[in-house]
């Protein structure tokens, strides 16, 4: 891991946008879906992932013998990490509510979860269990009738047991084994077998979020996730093996992951240098956080705390860790962050798993404008607006008059004729 002076630390990064080709197939995909339906989705499952499915919804079957093959303290984690999300996602419920003023008028806000919500989990290494609760939970704390899941089938045709394990633990039980764009697509315009949605939510690859890209306005997304990023912000006190574990927890995702450490501290600097050399060659997946490390690790040594958090607040990063003395002092000058780890107990893998908190966070700098994954995101608002009689006759002109400036002589008329009648 390079370590560089603050002078010569660029923040930028590009986003994977696609080639002209990924693009056109996913149109293409997305389109022969909408035409033919089940038909379609057979095709490309057969092409794709060449696998011809018989049945394309997940059995009762197929859920025992998941839950038969899970271990145990596996399956109580899972129980116990959802309890956790559930009870830390409930606290963001929001009311429905009224005022009524003096004059009789009533104006509201209706909250109303959205009907039909449609889960995507990747398939192969990346089929986390931990995803499906961090986006079903959220859902069903909102409200959200019905989740119906989808999710590529793995060479076996089958689906990854520990996100069955998990959706059953949460009680989804529609899950179709489609994948890729064709599933996107098939959410969007329903098929014979699958029923349309109101949102699409989950990570996938690059087809799966050109596609989701392209289907937004029909439906609803979540955000379109990038690699995972995290950021550790850390002073002399820090611990350098924790800050190089918590590092390559996240450079282990994806070879294009970024795990970046602020430091005021030179010899902090060195030290989590040689700890990360260290610490990942001996991981599973060292040729993965290797190459993440090489091409977007880096240690950057600033001057002050100041120029620390200016460094972190430039980067807006899916999740900073502070690994300072005293971690609180410093939240208040944290403008852009999805989730923000305090001291030395909350390694990130902490939230990713268990403390409650949702680990589908803006990456790639959208924590300027945007939040973690919540219930408000499968929740919609209606205005109420109840008039009064005496409001709409001491308001009327005013209406009117807004009306005819700009030529809308019906909007005008829609209120007069209410005056004139009211006046009688
Ligand atoms: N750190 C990932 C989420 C995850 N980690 C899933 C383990 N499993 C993105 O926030
Ligand atoms: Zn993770």
């Amino acid at each position: 891991m390079k370590i560089v002076d603050v002078a010569n630390f660029s923040t930028r990064r590009d986003v994977e946008t696609g080639t002209e080709t990924q693009r056109a197939a996913v149109l293409e995909i997305l389109q022969a879906v909408k035409q033919e339906g089940d038909v379609a989705v057979r095709r490309f499952t057969e092409q794709f992932d060449r696998i011809q499915l018989t049945e394309m919804r997940v059995t009762e079957e197929e859920f025992k013998e998941a839950l038969r093959n899970i271990a145990p303290e596996v399956r109580d984690a899972i129980r116990e990490a959802a309890a956790n999300i559930r009870d830390y996602h409930s606290r963001q419920i929001r009311q429905s509510w009224m005022t009524t003023r003096d004059s009789g008028t009533m104006l509201g806000q209706l909250i109303r979860p959205l009907q039909r919500v449609g889960l995507y989990v990747p398939g192969g290494t990346a089929a986390y269990p931990s995803s499906v609760l961090m986006n079903a939970i959220p859902a069903q704390v909102a409200g959200v009738e019905e989740i119906a899941m989808v999710t590529p089938p793995g060479k076996d045709g089958k689906v990854n047991p520990g996100v069955l394990v998990a959706a059953y633990e949460v009680g989804v039980n529609e899950i179709y084994k489609v994948g890729g764009a064709q599933a996107i697509a098939a959410l969007t315009y329903g098929t014979e077998t699958l029923k349309p949605v109101d949102k699409i939510v989950g990570p996938g690859n690059i087809y799966v979020a050109l596609a989701k890209r392209e289907v937004f306005g029909l439906v609803d997304i979540d955000m379109v996730a990038g690699p995972s990023e995290i950021v550790v912000l850390a002073d002399s006190t820090a611990n350098p093996a924790y800050v190089a574990a918590d590092l390559l927890s996240q450079a282990e995702h994806d070879v294009m992951a970024s795990a970046v450490l602020v430091t005021t501290c030179r010899e902090l600097a060195q030290a989590v240098q040689q700890e990360v050399e260290a610490q990942v060659a001996v991981l599973p997946r060292k040729e993965i956080a290797q190459a993440s490390i090489r091409d977007y690790g880096v240690i950057c040594v600033v001057n002050s705390m100041e120029q620390g958090l200016d460094v972190v607040n430039r980067l807006a990063p899916e999740h900073l860790e502070l690994m300072v003395e005293e971690p609180m002092a410093y939240v208040g000058q944290i403008k852009n962050a999805g989730a923000i780890f305090l001291g030395p107990y909350s390694s990130e893998p902490v939230g990713d798993y268990f403390a409650g908190t949702n680990h589908v966070l803006p990456t790639n700098g959208t924590a300027r404008f945007s939040s973690p994954l919540n219930v408000d995101d499968f929740l919609k608002k209606s205005s109420l607006i109840s008039y009064s009689r005496q409001d709409l006759l001491a308001h009327g002109q005013k209406i009117m008059s807004l009306a005819r400036q700009e030529g809308l002589e019906a909007h005008a008329r829609a209120i007069q004729i209410r005056l004139e009648n009211e006046r009688k």
